[in-house]
């Protein structure tokens, strides 16, 4: 429990001082499950700190991404509210290691989540679905890590900025999506990449967080996983995201 601790700390002084660290993996293998702890001890300097859990956020969705980072199982972590960027504004260059930007789809909880839902529920529990740009820095060095490494280090969640929340009517299924940096396209996809349907992130959401008996709460976002694989930012950037249906979200980075 006492290594526990001491590797959350680790990670968190990374994150908070935006200096890399070296994988857990390379001197000190952990199971999943302890990585699992791990990411909740360091969210809990986090809270200590003043921040508050506003939601969660899966990774390894898409082929794209797994392939990208060599990682093939689906994990999960948490969002705070120092992570959320307004649409249109900045993320500071300075705070972040290796930022890198990828394209998402978000959701809105309307109803406690404990336990696991079904495809078919999904829309019992939502009220709200929307467009996102998720940042990513991951906080061990050259941005590699084995899939433990990674959800110990919250799933190398640092940043997000939501779109205008919209009725859950809207389709999300199918939807093409661009993203854009300084004017050029510099990826696009569909948001089918996203398991197929970005909605059943919920439930695979649901599915491994029964297994670590945690709730997600009235309120809280949810970002399905990236569509595409992400792009490393730069001092400068100008992020837009334009997905079919759901509109535009952008920010600079300064
Ligand atoms: C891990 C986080 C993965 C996604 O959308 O798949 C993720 C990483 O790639 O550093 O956020
Ligand atoms: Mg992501």
């Amino acid at each position: 429990m006492k290594q526990l601790n001491a590797f959350a700390a680790d990670l968190d002084t990374a994150a908070h001082t935006a200096t890399a660290t070296t994988q857990l993996s390379d001197h000190n293998p952990v199971d999943l499950a302890d990585a699992y702890a791990i990411q909740a001890l360091s969210i809990d300097r986090r809270v200590d700190r003043g921040e508050r859990i506003i939601g969660y956020k899966l990774g390894f969705t898409s082929k794209a991404k797994m392939e990208q980072m060599g990682v093939h199982d689906i994990i999960w972590g948490r969002l705070t509210d120092k992570m959320e960027i307004i649409s249109g504004g900045v993320l500071r260059r300075d705070q972040f290691i290796h930022p890198r930007v990828e394209p998402e789809i978000a959701f809105r909880v309307s109803r406690r989540i404990e336990g696991a839902i079904s495809l078919e529920e999904v829309f019992d529990y939502i009220d709200g679905v929307t467009c996102s740009l998720e940042v990513i820095d991951s906080r061990y060095e050259n941005f590699k890590f084995s899939l433990e490494d990674v959800v110990a280090d919250n799933c190398s969640s640092s940043a997000f900025v939501l779109g205008k929340w919209l009725p859950v009517e809207t389709s999300v299924q199918n939807l093409a999506i661009a993203m854009n940096i300084n004017g050029e396209e510099v990826q696009t996809g569909n948001s089918a990449a996203i398991l197929g349907n970005p909605l059943d992130s919920l439930v695979q959401l649901s599915r491994m967080m029964e297994r670590y008996d945690a709730a997600i709460e009235v309120g809280d976002v949810v970002l399905a996983g990236a569509a595409t694989s992400a792009i490393a930012l730069k001092l400068g950037d100008r992020v837009e995201g334009q997905f079919e249906e759901l509109g535009t979200v952008n920010f600079t980075v300064a």
